[in-house]
C-alpha cells in the first residue's frame, strides 16, 4: 500500500518542533513524569503544569488540549497510552484510541500539523514494532476521512524506532 504523503518521519526531540500540536505521551494525573512527558513539561514550562492542574486527569485512550507554553508548538495534546501488561488486557485497542482521540481533538481545533511519540513504548512497555504498525494504520485510517490535516510527524527517539516506521510504511 502506498503511505500517505501527508506522513512524515523525523528523530529527534519532539518539544523542538514548531507545529500546531506536539502530542505528550502522559499518565492519567496529567501532572508530568519521566520520559517525553517530562521533555514537554522541562521545555514549556510552569505555564504547562498550571494549565494540567485544571483538567482534571485524563483517562487511558483520551485526549486533552492545552496551550503550548514556552514549547515551539502552539498546543499540546496529552494523551495517556496503556500501560503493556501482556497484550490480553486490550491494549491494542487502547493505543489506537489514543491515536484515534489525539488526531480527532487535533482536527476539532483546525489544526494542520501533528507530531506523534511512539506512545507507549518506552517506560509503558508497549511492544515497539506493534506500536509503530499501529500508529500508522489509525493515521492512515484517519487521512482517508480528512481533509484538514496537512502534516502527521511520526518523532522517533532512536533509529531502530524509525526503522520500525519506515517498515510499516512500507518504505524498506
Ligand atoms: N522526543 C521524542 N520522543 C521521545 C522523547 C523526546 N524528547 N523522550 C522520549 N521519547 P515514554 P510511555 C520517546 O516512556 O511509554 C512518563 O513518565 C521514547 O524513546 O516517554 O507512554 C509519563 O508520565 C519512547 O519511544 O512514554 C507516563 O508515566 C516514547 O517517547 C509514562 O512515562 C515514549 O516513551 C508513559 O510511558
Amino acid at each position: 500500500m502506498a503511505y500517505d504523503r501527508r506522513i512524515e518521519l523525523m528523530t529527534g526531540d519532539i518539544t523542538s518542533l514548531a507545529v500546531d500540536a506536539i502530542v505528550n505521551a502522559a499518565n492519567p494525573s496529567l501532572l508530568g513524569g519521566g520520559g517525553v512527558d517530562g521533555a514537554i513539561h522541562r521545555a514549556a514550562g510552569p505555564g504547562l503544569l498550571a494549565e494540567c492542574r485544571k483538567l482534571g486527569g485524563c483517562k487511558t485512550g483520551e485526549a486533552k488540549l492545552t496551550a503550548g507554553h514556552n514549547l515551539p508548538a502552539r498546543h499540546v495534546i496529552h494523551t495517556v497510552g496503556p500501560v503493556w501488561r501482556g497484550g490480553s488486557g486490550g491494549e491494542e485497542a487502547l493505543l489506537a484510541l489514543c491515536y484515534r482521540a489525539s488526531l480527532g481533538l487535533a482536527a476539532t481545533q483546525r489544526l494542520r500539523s501533528i507530531a506523534f511519540p511512539a506512545i507507549s513504548t518506552g517506560v509503558y512497555g508497549f511492544p515497539r514494532p506493534r506500536a509503530c504498525a499501529l500508529a500508522v494504520d489509525e493515521t492512515h485510517r484517519f487521512l482517508l476521512k480528512d481533509g484538514t490535516m496537512e502534516r502527521v510527524i511520526f518523532i522517533s527517539f532512536d533509529d531502530e524506532t524509525e526503522a520500525l516506521y519506515r517498515r510499516a510504511l512500507g518504505l524498506d
